[in-house]
């Protein structure tokens, strides 16, 4: 059966990149399938650890952000990593599966490592083992993200594939296999963990930088105005805007007009992202018209959409009481799941149980 599975790390401030690449097309799969939203507090550790209390504070900062922007604590689970240990179980035995040749390939490693790889955390070259961990621990079909995950979510089905031809007899034998649904000679008949489909699609996969039309919208880019971040308020919102790279040509009327046009091309597929329309859609309406017109359009879209998740945000935050009671219960209800597979997990690799 289906089930998805995403998750965000808590890691300075949410922006409109994470929101219309991941959070918010979240939403919608509530009513289609099981959802699983974490918030991937073990990953943030890979890039150093924060002062005391900054941790749990982000975290429950992303847990409003979900919230607000309308997942559903009764519809989904929604919980923090570091509360379910079978991530960390499980990012362990993958790291016996993945190959150091496939991990080197990894280029958010190179990015994130920077030209002091010698000094990065092992956490962070292993990063990609713990998120196939995340994702294999509820055996889950499908995984929304933006598309800067996409080379991620290939490392997890290649760990994947190993894991079921290594062990392959053994899973046949012990009866816990569910049928290849897409058989190929490269597979087993019989699969322990599916093989899952990343969705990356519409108009918002890769949002970019407000202030460079070539690099993405990034937590960790030092310009805060190269963002808009969810807790942005509405003055913040429309100066940044404002002040966002542009070209000096008025916006084509087809979308074949924005190759070679970053800054318009992102600010175009910005304003699709947020009413929910294509990008040749918006340019029926601007096209013709100059950024000077299209920018304060723009940046009342966004202060409407952003302003009600914003006060939402800061009313979960101001009494962090119910953020807390969601993912204790949400934990409970992802160990649930994810303790009987690292069960069957230690089964197929044949780990001596005294119990
Ligand atoms: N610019 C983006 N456009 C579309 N989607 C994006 N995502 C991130 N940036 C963009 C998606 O947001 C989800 C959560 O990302 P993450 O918390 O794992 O962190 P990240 O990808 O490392 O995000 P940042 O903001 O870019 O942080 P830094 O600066 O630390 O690298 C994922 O689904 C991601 O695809």
């Amino acid at each position: 059966h289906n089930r998805v599975f995403s998750g965000v790390q808590p890691t300075g401030n949410l922006h409109l990149g994470n929101y219309l690449g991941a959070v918010s097309r979240w939403v919608p799969l509530q009513d289609q399938m099981e959802t699983i939203f974490c918030v991937v507090d073990l990953h943030a550790i890979t890039a150093g650890f924060s002062a005391a209390g900054e941790l749990a504070s982000a975290t429950r900062e992303v847990t409003a952000a979900y919230i607000a922007a309308g997942i559903d604590p009764k519809k989904s689970i929604i919980f923090n990593q570091s509360q379910v240990r079978e991530h960390a179980e499980l990012a362990w035995i993958f790291n016996c599966v993945a190959r150091m040749g496939w991990l080197n390939r990894m280029t958010q490693f190179k990015e994130k490592a920077g030209k002091n790889k010698e000094n990065a955390s092992v956490g962070l070259f292993a990063y990609p083992n713990l998120m196939a961990a995340d994702i294999l621990a509820y055996r889950a079909t499908h995984v929304p993200v933006g598309d800067d995950q996409k080379q991620h979510l290939e490392l997890t089905r290649d760990i994947a594939a190993k894991f079921n031809n290594d062990f392959a007899d053994r899973i046949t034998e012990l009866g816990i296999g569910v049928p290849n649904p897409t058989p190929s000679p490269e597979l087993p008949e019989n699969l322990y963990f599916p093989l899952t489909e990343p969705m990356i699609a519409g108009p918002a996969t890769r949002i970019m930088s407000l202030r460079d039309g070539t690099k993405k919208m990034s937590k960790s880019d030092p310009s805060d105005l190269s963002r808009i971040n969810l807790t942005d308020d509405a003055d913040a919102i429309s100066k940044k805007i404002k002040k966002a790279k542009t070209d000096p040509d008025a916006l084509p009327t087809e979308t074949g007009g924005l190759e070679g046009r970053p800054e318009a091309d992102n600010l175009v597929g910005i304003y699709a992202a947020l009413t929910g329309v294509s990008k040749q859609d918006v340019l029926k309406e601007y096209g013709g018209q100059q950024f000077s017109a299209f920018k304060p359009a723009l940046s009342d879209l966004a202060v409407e959409k952003l302003s009600p998740m914003t006060d939402e945000m800061r009313r979960l935050t101001d009494d962090p009481t119910e953020i807390d009671a969601v993912l204790k219960s949400g934990s409970e209800r992802a160990s649930e799941i994810a303790e009987p597979v690292l069960k069957d997990v230690r089964q197929i690799i044949g780990f001596l149980d005294v119990h």
